[in-house]
């Protein structure tokens, strides 16, 4: 039996009860649909993992710009995630990501990391995972 009742009856007809309750299930899984074609068409979140190369001085890093498809120009409507992956990454840590606007055209593009203390001096040894998500 289903969880709205429903058992299978080989080739006799439904009741009406029956096919009301067959009818309302597939207005539930319309429902559903909908609800995660909405959340797929709108959803604005980037993630993946930024490489970059300490200099052993700099705490603050530009990792690169992100993928959002909207134009950020009010970063308090973004939340952003980082996680160091590295060694260095993590002997830097903790960090703390947040979005930038490197040109001063007022739209944030990229995403910056800030370390505790400088990731040593190499290349492509630091490595953040992240996750951005727009709510605006
Ligand atoms: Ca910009």
């Amino acid at each position: 039996m289903s969880w709205l009742g429903l058992r299978h009856k080989g080739y006799e007809r439904l009741y009406p009860d029956e096919w009301n309750a067959v009818v309302d299930g597939l207005d539930i899984l319309y429902i559903y649909a909908a609800e995660i074609r909405e959340r797929v068409k709108y959803s604005k979140s980037d993630y993946g993992v930024f490489t970059v190369s300490g200099d052993g001085v700099n705490n603050d890093l530009l990792l690169g710009q992100h993928k959002l498809p909207v134009d950020v120009t009010d970063p308090s409507k973004v939340v952003v995630e980082c996680t160091p992956v590295s060694p260095d990454a993590i002997d830097a840590s903790p960090v703390t990501c947040y979005l930038s606007d490197e040109d001063g055209d007022g739209v944030y593009e990229s995403v910056r990391a800030r370390f505790h203390k400088a990731p040593a001096s190499g290349t492509d040894n630091v490595k953040v995972s992240y996750y951005i998500e727009y709510f605006g």
